[in-house]
């Protein structure tokens, strides 16, 4: 297949446009570095030294003898080029990654919220936008959220984007399909919610196939495809926007900082780990929606934890301390969560988990490049709303 990866430098896309090019695709990535910028303006790079774009292609090049294109288009702006390369090239695929991905990040300030809806809501109308325009055939695979979902679900299992439901109609009960509720938890959240409309009217009104993956909190850093070498590294975030919950405790552990576990830490969330991301999105654009089929939405997660747990483990491993502070955001202290994901175990996904090992090669990578870390990075600042911050100033 020829594949776009939009956000192909970031954290998931980097990795993808790896797996997809060695396993024989012909991969272009789209990137505008965004992302690296945003490490300018928080002051924080990635824990792991990640290198150009260029070096990271010619790496790959050197290593491998495959090539993979680059384009720096920003996705929601610069319509026309994204429209000219989508008919020169003419892809049969687009995985969709170019997002602002924080939450802390988008809750910042107004400045930071609107910049987020921006940027991820224009990424995903010009690319559905342009794929019409181009008059071609391309299964959109977008990368989508388990937050899109909430975090509640008393007991049942969240199902795979649509929620069964009873409707009383003049001729009795009839069971109806919606989109699952949508209840996002930041702003960040919300755009990934609103991408959803924007699926859910561009299949139905221009039949266009597309896939969204809402996928859970990503752990670990490298793949069989970065660890090639050492140009081909992937980005590893720790600070208190970017750095994700599991990979901070790593990180956390190996420089002597107390986990910091947000409240009592009984939040749970869905883990997927960054090899197994690597091949959902190849086994998503294996089997894409037909022509006139509703969006379909896989759970790309593979196990369920609470965040104390996940402290709890990597104490055990590494015998960090740990902290319980002030939360930062505006979230259930507590919460059960059962998601479904049959859909890609049905393709042929064997998970990844947390036993198997691999947790100590992450923790070994958070030790090789402790030397780079910034503590005062470390702190999540990001407050939801004022009495959070109120909270958070009275316990400093
Ligand atoms: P990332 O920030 O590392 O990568 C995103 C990339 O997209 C960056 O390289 C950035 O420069 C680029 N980008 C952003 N906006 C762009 C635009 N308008 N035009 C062109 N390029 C743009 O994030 P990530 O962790 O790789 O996440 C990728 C996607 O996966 C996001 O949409 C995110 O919502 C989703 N996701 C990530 C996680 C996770 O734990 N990292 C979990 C679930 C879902
Ligand atoms: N948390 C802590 N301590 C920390 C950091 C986080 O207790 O030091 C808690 C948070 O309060 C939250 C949970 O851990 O309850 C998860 O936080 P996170 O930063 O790991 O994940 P989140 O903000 O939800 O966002 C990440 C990605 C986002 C993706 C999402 C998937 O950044 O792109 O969409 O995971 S999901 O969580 O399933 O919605």
């Amino acid at each position: 297949m020829r594949i776009l990866v939009l956000g192909g430098d970031g954290f998931c896309g980097w990795p993808t446009a790896l797996h997809l090019s060695a396993r024989g695709h012909e991969v272009t990535v789209v990137d505008n570095q965004s992302r690296r910028r945003i490490d300018e303006e928080l002051g924080a790079g990635s824990l792991t030294p990640i290198a150009t774009i260029e070096d990271r292609l010619d790496a790959w090049r050197e290593v491998t003898g495959r090539t993979i294109g680059f384009h720096d288009i920003t996705v929601g702006k610069d319509y026309d080029a994204l429209l000219a390369l989508l008919k020169a090239w003419s892809p049969d695929a687009v995985v969709h990654f170019a997002e602002q991905r924080a939450a802390p990040y988008s809750m910042k300030s107004a400045r930071h919220k609107r910049y987020t809806v921006d940027n991820n809501l224009n990424a995903t109308n010009d690319i559905l936008a342009a794929i019409v325009e181009s008059g071609l055939d391309i299964h959109l695979a977008h990368l989508g959220t388990m937050g899109v979902y909430g975090y509640g679900t008393a007991g049942m299992s969240i199902p795979e984007g649509y929620l069964t439901v009873k409707v009383e109609t003049p001729d009795g009960w009839a069971e109806r399909e919606i989109l699952y509720p949508a209840n996002p938890g930041s702003i960040y959240h919300l755009t990934k919610t609103q991408d959803a409309l924007l699926f859910q009217f561009y299949a139905r009104n221009d039949r266009l196939r597309i896939t969204d993956l809402h996928q859970g909190i990503v752990w670990g850093t490298q793949t069989r495809e970065t660890r090639l070498d050492p140009r081909l590294v992937n980005r590893f975030d720790y600070d208190g926007d970017y750095g994700t919950v599991l990979n901070r405790f790593l990180m956390q552990a190996a420089v002597g900082y107390p986990l910091t576990v947000h409240g009592p830490g009984g939040q749970t969330r869905a883990f997927i780990n960054i090899q197994d991301t690597v091949r959902c999105v190849e086994l998503a654009l294996s089997h894409p929606p037909e022509r006139g089929e509703r969006v379909k939405v896989m759970n790309q997660m593979t196990e369920c934890w609470q965040v104390r747990q996940l402290a709890q483990m990597v104490a055990g491993l590494t015998g960090a301390e740990v902290a319980h502070l002030p939360n930062p955001r505006q979230e259930a202290d507590e919460n059960e969560l059962c998601v479904e994901n049959r859909r890609l175990l049905g393709y042929g996904l064997d998970p990844i988990t947390l036993e198997d090992g691999l947790l100590m090669e992450v923790a070994e990578i958070a030790r090789t490049y402790a030397g780079r870390a910034d503590l005062s990075k470390i702190p999540c600042v990001s407050c939801w709303n004022a009495e959070r911050a109120a909270a958070a100033a009275g316990a400093g």
